[in-house]
């Protein structure tokens, strides 16, 4: 019988939802940015099915903000990343992978630009504040950058459009994906996306009044009963299914960001200046070696702790699964893994050994549905 907690430290922050959601029932966390990070409130089965029908608040304060203020703000944020935001509009968020010099990925945040001199990189698990120090220093520019206090709180699944019009107002309904607006709740203005870490829809309130939030949170739930609102977090069911990228899981610093399949945050053509962008322009003219795929396995349960290897019919090694779940959609293991490009030339057909026991499995596009 597994019994164990995790060992709290100032080295794994709390966020001011811990106490609650440890009230409401959270099972299991993980760590994200030195945080806590719940992983499940009971069955992620469950929680997957209440998710895709329900309304759900979500404690992701983990995903951290890096603010970036100053001059030189927008060419630091464009050296960056390989996306290209020399149009990008105040009011918007903008998914953007931050590359090195070799274009290793080093993060695949969310980038807020809040004006023409303020923006928040909203990043997943890794340290790019440092990375940005480091760069604004050797560039000497004129900026200021920190971890301001801002605690995610999510709003997710499709009933949350009703629950967020009840509790902020008709307004609301106008805010476009990956749009971004103040609201009030009680007299405080909440900086709200429409935004979120799962495809059933949703919003991000970004909380810097923390009183004012953890109102908003107990507020939520009391508006949210005729919704069936419940607590819930980054579903991996859902996530894997729908193909949202995990920094650190899926991918990480040994991968490019067109092994990951994101081409269409690549912009080579424009003038703009970012770290890799050379080397982008040799991987490009010679072609990747591995991609991110989808596979789907004849298989009833998984559970992964590290990547496993893949192989082909003749039991060569030919990548290796890095995220995997049970599907309740397809009845099957689905999972998320890095292929040679040969061996996908050649064979969409996979083996792969769990525990004691040898499955086959099919390669397939991303995203599953
Ligand atoms: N929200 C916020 N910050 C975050 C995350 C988030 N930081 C960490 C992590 N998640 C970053 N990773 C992602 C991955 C995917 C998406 C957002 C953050 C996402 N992708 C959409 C998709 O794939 O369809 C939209 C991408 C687009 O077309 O621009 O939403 O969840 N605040």
């Amino acid at each position: 019988m597994k019994n164990y907690s995790i060992g709290k430290s100032r080295r794994i922050r709390s966020t001011p939802y811990t106490s609650r959601i440890e009230k409401q029932g959270v099972t299991s966390y993980t760590t994200y940015n030195h945080m806590l990070l719940p992983a499940a409130f009971g069955s992620i089965e469950d929680s997957y099915h209440h998710l895709k029908k329900y309304v759900q608040v979500w404690d992701v304060a983990a995903e951290r903000q890096v603010e970036i203020c100053g001059k030189d703000s927008a060419r630091l944020i464009q050296l960056m990343t390989c996306r290209d935001l020399s149009k990008s509009k105040v009011g918007r968020c903008y998914y953007c992978p931050i590359i090195d010099d070799q274009a290793g990925i080093i993060n695949d945040p969310v980038v807020l630009k809040l004006n023409e001199e303020k923006w928040w990189i909203s990043v997943a698990d890794s340290d790019v504040i440092l990375f940005a120090k480091g760069l604004a220093i050797g560039n000497n520019f004129d900026v200021k950058i920190i971890e301001p206090n801002v605690d995610i709180m999510a709003v997710q699944g499709p009933k949350s459009f009703k629950l967020m019009e009840k509790v902020f107002g008709e307004k609301i309904t106008k805010l476009k994906f990956f749009g971004f607006d103040y609201f009030e709740f009680k007299g405080t203005k909440h900086l709200i996306a429409q935004s979120g870490w799962s495809k059933q829809g949703g919003y991000e309130i970004y909380v810097e009044n923390t009183k004012s939030g953890l109102e908003l949170y107990d507020y939520l739930f009391e508006a949210g009963k005729e919704f069936n609102i419940k607590p819930g977090c980054p579903n991996l069911i859902e996530r894997i299914e729908s193909a949202l990228l995990s920094y650190g899981n899926d991918m990480d610093n040994g991968d490019n960001p067109y092994e990951c399949g994101f081409d269409k945050f690549i912009n080579l053509d424009s003038n703009i200046i970012f770290l890799g962008k050379e080397k982008l322009k040799q991987i490009k003219s010679e072609g990747i070696k591995k991609k991110l795929m989808g596979v789907i396995l004849e298989a009833k349960e998984i559970s992964l702790s590290r990547s496993l290897d893949i192989k082909d019919e003749k039991s060569n090694k030919v990548g290796e699964l890095r995220s995997a779940c049970y599907s309740p959609h397809f009845e099957k293991v689905i999972g998320i893994a890095m292929l040679d490009m040969t061996f996908l030339r050649m064979s969409k057909s996979v083996k792969i050994d769990i525990k004691n026991s040898t499955y086959n499995g099919k390669v397939c596009d991303l995203p599953f549905i």
